[in-house]
C-alpha cells in the first residue's frame, strides 16, 4: 500500500479535527528533526491500525530545519498548547525517549534509540540502538506492507540525515544507511545535498532561549535524580549566541531542573564544513568539576577562561556529550 503526501496532509488534519483524543504520541521535550518525524509517523502508522493516535510536539513551535523540512505540512502539526492532554484516561505512545516523568504510567509503548534506562514493564517495547529513532518506525511501515510516495520517502529521509549527523559513521548504523538509500532513491534527494541544506536551515537559526531547549539532554542517577543538564547549541560561527544570555538560561536551568550542574556547549560550524572553536559555560554546585572534567578530557589546548568558562579549539578532539555524560555522571554522582 502506497503512502502518500497528500493522505499524510489529511491525516494531521484529521488529528487537529478530532475533539477528544485519547491516545497520543510525543517526541521529546527537545524535540528535534527525529522527535518530531518519528512522532508524525508513529502516530499515522497506529492510526493506519485502526485507533487514531495523535502526535503532540511538546514545544511552542517547531524547530526551523523541521518546519522547513515539512513544508506546508508543518502548520498542521499540533502543538503542547493546543492540545488537551489531561483527561485522565489519555494514555501516550513515547518516541525518541522512552521516559515521561509526568506521564509515565498512562505510557503504553515506546519506540526509541536510546538504551533504556526506565522500568518498562507492561509497556510495548521497541528499543533498538539503530542511529535514529525514524529508522524503526520506517521499518515497521515497510514490514507492514507499506510503500512511500516521494514526498513521505523525503520526510522520512530528513528525520533519519538529521539524527545522524547526515549518516556520519559515528553516528549511523548499517540499517540507517540502508534505509536512507532506499529512500533517497524513492525521493530523488541525495543524501548529502540534503542533509546539508537541512543543516543549514538549522544552524540559521538565532533564538538563544530556542537554540538552549533544541538539543537538550538531562541524564539521571540510578534513582531518577536529575545529575545533569547538557544542552547544545550549533550555530554558524558568523551568529554566535550572547554569552550573557546563555548564563541567564543555565541559572534558570539550573533552577527549574534541580540538577547538580547544568552545562551549555556553543558548537560553531564554518561555511566550509569545518568546525570553529567551541565555549561551554557551566552553572551549579557540580559546574566546576564539570569543566574541569571537559578541560582534562579534551587536552592540551583546552583552556578555562573564567571560573564557568571552558574554551576547546578545534584542534581537540572536541568529543559528543554522549561521552562527555559517561565521564561526568560517576563524578557527579559523588557530588549530589
Ligand atoms: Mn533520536
Amino acid at each position: 500500500m502506497l503512502l502518500t503526501l497528500s493522505e499524510f496532509a489529511a491525516y494531521l488534519s484529521r488529528c487537529r479535527e478530532e475533539k477528544f483524543p485519547r491516545l497520543f504520541v510525543l517526541g521529546h521535550a527537545a524535540p528535534d528533526g527525529d522527535a518530531v518525524i518519528s512522532s508524525l509517523f508513529e502516530g499515522w502508522r497506529l492510526t493506519l491500525q485502526g485507533e487514531l493516535a495523535v502526535p503532540v510536539v511538546q514545544a511552542d513551535a517547531l524547530p526551523r530545519e523541521v518546519a522547513w523540512l515539512l513544508g506546508s505540512s508543518a502548520p498542521l502539526v499540533l502543538t503542547a498548547a493546543e492540545a488537551d492532554m489531561t483527561h485522565p484516561d489519555s494514555r501516550f505512545v513515547l518516541t525518541d525517549h522512552h521516559h515521561d516523568p509526568l506521564r509515565q504510567r498512562q505510557v503504553v509503548a515506546v519506540v526509541d534509540h536510546h538504551p533504556p534506562a526506565t522500568d518498562l514493564t507492561g509497556v510495548d517495547v521497541c528499543i533498538r540502538p539503530v542511529g535514529a529513532t525514524t529508522t524503526l518506525v520506517a521499518q515497521q511501515l515497510e514490514q507492514q506492507g507499506y510503500t512511500f510516495d516521494d514526498g513521505v520517502a523525503r520526510l522520512l529521509l530528513g528525520g533519519v540525515l538529521l539524527d545522524t549527523d547526515g549518516l556520519s559513521p559515528r553516528k549511523a548504523t548499517a540499517e540507517d544507511l540502508t534505509l536512507a538509500q532506499r529512500l533517497s532513491a524513492l525521493c530523488g534527494e541525495p543524501t548529502t545535498a540534503f542533509y546539508d541544506t537541512l543543516q543549514a536551515q538549522l544552524l540559521s537559526e538565532t533564538d538563544v532561549a530556542v537554540l538552549y531547549r533544541r538539543d537538550y539532554r538531562t541524564y539521571f542517577d540510578r534513582n531518577g535524580v536529575p545529575l545533569l543538564g547538557f544542552a547544545i547549541l550549533k550555530v554558524w560561527d558568523t551568529t554566535l549566541p550572547s554569552l550573557a544570555e546563555i548564563r541567564r538560561l543555565l541559572a534558570a536551568d539550573l533552577r527549574d531542573s534541580g540538577c547538580v550542574a547544568c552545562v551549555a556547549k556553543v558548537m560553531p560550524y564554518t561555511a566550509d564544513g569545518g568546525r570553529g572553536q567551541q565555549v561551554c559555560l557551566a552553572a551549579g554546585e557540580g559546574g566546576d568539576l564539570v569543566l574541569t572534567a571537559l578541560c582534562q578530557m579534551e587536552g592540551a589546548g583546552a583552556e578555562r577562561t573564567a571560573p564557568d568558562t571552558l574554551l576547546i579549539p578545534p584542534t581537540c578532539p572536541q568529543w559528543g556529550r554522549k561521552r562527555y555524560a559517561a565521564h561526568l555522571l560517576p563524578l557527579l554522582e559523588k557530588e549530589a
